[in-house]
């Protein structure tokens, strides 16, 4: 009972694969291109079968509202705080994200992070730049090796940071409320401050949403201390911002290393000003081959939904 031909609405802007294939199976909606998106969705609303959204878009409940047929979201994207879960339960609307075929290029994102703010690379380069190479020396960094690389969140890319830095010969560290895994080697902390005491650097890689809201606060960048970089590829609202600029205005820990923001794409001014700081533009799963793969999923998930019913990664709502 194929029906390739259902009407989708896609959120924003996607990877161009995905676009090409949506274009080809679906009678695809663009809501971004729509001005009047509301007045659209009272007169057509009813059409659409399946939204294409991704982890930074989103959702919005006032306009599913008016999808009143719709059966499926499909985001591109792991995580998928900013669709509101309980909304799709309700409605009986399935989800689908794209875990796993990211994790490598997330794991990668948080050691650049990590190396970059640990060897003051963009600091360097702003240095040779800047023309000041032959004014004078630049000033030491720290080794990542034999420093402990305290994880917050060890599900699967937290795994795979973790493989990676202990390729660096880091010891390694996690927290976990509760019992530790039975099946990792790693030293486990059921106390974040006790982890974050011991940790030189603290790769905060936790789902987004209440449950993590502010789990980075003041207690926790204090317990971190003046010698140790916190690193976020998770989400911004994870880090009390507010809390972390105090700490990095303060001295109160060493620097940070942030893909992620509260609002983004705004960025807080004063991070603008620090050279301890390096900055990314939630650039974590950003690479040719992940974006690919995941546009490959996103398009297999659509069309598994509108062939079978079914979906090749559905999140349990
Ligand atoms: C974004 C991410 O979703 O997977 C996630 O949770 O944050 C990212 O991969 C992606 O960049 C959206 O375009």
């Amino acid at each position: 009972m194929s029906d390739k031909k259902a009407d989708v609405l896609v959120w924003g802007p996607m990877h161009i694969a995905l676009t090409h294939n949506l274009y080809r199976d679906f009678t695809v909606h663009n809501r971004w291109e729509t001005t009047d998106i509301d007045a659209w969705a009272n007169e057509h609303g009813e059409k659409i079968r399946g939204v294409i959204t991704s982890g930074v878009y989103g959702t919005d409940n006032a306009l599913l509202d008016k999808l009143e047929n719709l059966e499926v979201v499909n985001s591109f994207g792991v995580g998928y705080d900013a669709i509101d879960t309980d909304y799709l339960a309700r409605r009986g609307i399935k989800l689908s994200n794209t875990p796993d075929v990211l994790n490598n290029a997330v794991a990668e994102t948080a050691m650049s992070l990590m190396l970059c703010v640990s060897r003051r690379i963009s600091e360097a380069e702003r240095f040779v730049r800047a023309g000041k190479w032959p004014t004078g020396k630049f000033p030491l960094g720290n080794d990542l090796c034999g420093k402990t690389c305290g994880i917050v969140g060890l599900g699967k890319i937290g795994k795979t940071i973790a493989k990676r830095a202990a390729a660096f010969e880091m010891n390694i560290a996690y927290f976990r409320r509760g019992q530790p895994y039975p099946d990792v080697p790693y030293t486990h902390y059921a106390d974040l401050l006790e982890l974050a005491k011991v940790a030189d650097y603290l790769i905060v890689i936790v789902p987004g949403g209440p449950d993590t809201q502010h789990l980075i606060n003041a207690d926790v960048l204090k317990a971190l201390g003046p010698n140790a970089y916190l690193i976020n590829v998770a989400r911004g609202s994870v880090v009390d911002e507010q809390a972390l600029v105090a700490s990095l205005l303060d001295s109160g820990i060493a620097g940070a290393g942030l893909d992620v923001f509260e609002d983004e794409p705004s960025v807080p001014a004063e991070l603008l000003t620090l050279e301890n700081v390096v900055l990314t533009p939630h650039i974590g799963s950003g690479t040719y081959e992940t974006r690919q793969a995941m546009a490959d999923l996103v398009f297999a998930n659509v069309s598994r939904f509108f062939d079978e019913g079914e979906l090749v990664t559905q999140v349990s709502l």
